[in-house]
């Protein structure tokens, strides 16, 4: 199918999963770099300093791949600590360098940037002073949001403010992403608070007077009851509530649920909250992204899954693979806040836990699994579009194999794959199936 005028086809990444280069050009510590020292947090215990894919000096090369590809669109994230080792205050001139040349030549390829201002590499100086679980959280992020606004606004069309906020209930209430806490209440209050953060990044996007779009995004791993026990059907409730709902409801619906209130307070695990956290969220979005990867099957009688990989979909079993369902998954949030923003999807991929190898024959990786998992989805996408839903874009996770949080090397998600001795980056055949469907689909 030929997909509307200006549609995004784009692929995802992050600073921390990509940067490397250890801590050239200035960047400060992230509580990712504190949390990867700490015995078996991270698979293979590699550290993001050091085991990414060192696209701090080899960004050229990254481009080279993205205009290969034949991709109008980049989401990237700005480490908050390159910019602001601090965390606020004095901005470290070249981290900021760094950015706007990333942003030029991508906009010189015809490349939109798509930038996320918060994508888990929260600045250690800030861990200090309390991290998310501190009410200046909010000032400070909307600090960081302002400085970035006055230097990029002018040139980037969409900015994403936090990149799925369940990262930040991992890190402070699961204990298995960083900083590595394992409090429930804890983990509350800081998904409540970057939350909040966020929409007072939107306001200080509003306040900077740029026309571009600002949203966020949430990734949904919808829970499918696995019989029809009101067990099963509860835990799959209990699941949704906790997992996605909790975001959803407080972004695209207002506020949170009662199930979910109830539940926190019956726990003691209740954030504390003020009418001003509201108004904040309630600032009018311009678009909602979507991560959509699976679903989850519940079951009382299963062993509990969740958690198995921990990589950044923590939820993800890779048992399961589910493309199809981000038709019936995107339809229900439609519904749900009769939205009526447009929609991207901001992430979606094939993650695959185990080695990828090059092929000595013909120099591929033959990932026909991931083949197949994308073009199902794409063709998810087709139908929701065919169906009318305002869809402006689609970003796949992710352009190259990179460091996949607490599963180290372990999962691959990369349409290229990345030799982490010599950081080549080889095409999988994935890469080339992505780049014929833009080409037909345009
Ligand atoms: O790698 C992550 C990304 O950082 C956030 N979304 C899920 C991806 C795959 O796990």
């Amino acid at each position: 199918m030929k997909f509307p005028e200006g549609f995004k086809f784009g692929v995802a990444s992050s600073s921390a999963q990509t940067e490397g280069c250890g801590f050239e050009g200035g960047r400060g510590l992230s509580i990712w770099d504190v949390f990867a020292e700490k015995p078996n947090a991270i698979r293979g215990g590699f550290k993001p300093s050091q085991a990414a894919c060192e696209s701090y000096r080899m960004f050229d090369t990254d481009l080279k791949n993205l205009i290969g590809l034949g991709v109008n669109s980049y989401r990237m994230s700005i480490a908050w600590e390159r910019v602001l080792p601090e965390g606020t205050g004095a901005l470290n001139q070249k981290g900021t360098d760094y950015y706007k040349r990333c942003f030029d030549k991508l906009l010189e390829a015809g490349i939109a940037p798509n930038v996320t201002l918060y994508h888990w590499d929260l600045p250690q100086k800030l861990e200090e002073k309390g991290g998310w679980l501190s009410r200046d959280s909010k000032r400070w992020f909307q600090e960081y949001a302002d400085k970035m606004f006055r230097l990029y606004g002018d040139i980037i069309p969409n900015w994403v403010t936090l990149n799925e906020p369940i990262s930040v209930f991992c890190g402070y209430g699961l204990g298995f992403f960083a900083p590595g806490y394992t409090n429930k209440a804890w983990g509350n209050q800081a998904r409540h608070n970057v939350m909040t953060a966020s929409g007072a990044a939107v306001e200080a996007y509003r306040a900077s007077g740029h026309k571009g779009e600002i949203g966020v995004v949430v990734d949904i791993w919808k829970r499918i009851p696995m019989t029809n026990t009101p067990e099963d059907i509860a835990l799959a409730r209990d699941e949704d509530e906790e997992n996605w709902k909790f975001y959803t409801d407080r972004l695209l619906g207002g506020g949170y649920s009662d199930y979910i209130l109830d539940k926190f307070e019956k726990e003691g695990t209740l954030m504390q909250m003020e009418d001003e956290d509201f108004r904040l969220t309630n600032l009018p979005i311009d678009f909602y992204g979507m991560n959509y990867y699976n679903t989850v099957p519940v079951s009382t009688k299963k062993e509990n899954i969740v958690g198995a990989n921990q990589g950044g979909n923590f939820a993800e079993d890779r048992k399961v693979s589910n493309p199809e369902g981000l038709y019936d998954v995107l339809h229900m949030i439609r519904d749900m806040y009769k939205l009526k923003i447009p929609i991207y999807i901001s992430e979606n991929g094939y993650g695959h836990d185990g080695p990828e190898t090059v092929n000595a024959a013909d120099g591929m990786v033959h990932d026909d699994y991931r083949i197949e998992y994308l073009s199902k989805a794409l063709e998810a996408v087709e139908k929701l579009i065919a169906d009318g839903v305002d869809i402006r874009g689609y970003y796949l996770w992710t352009l190259m194999d990179n460091w996949e949080w607490s599963a180290g090397h372990d999962v691959k998600y990369g349409l290229l794959h990345t030799d982490f001795e010599t950081y080549e980056r080889t095409w999988k055949k994935s890469a080339y199936w992505y780049r014929d469907f833009i080409a037909q689909s345009r």
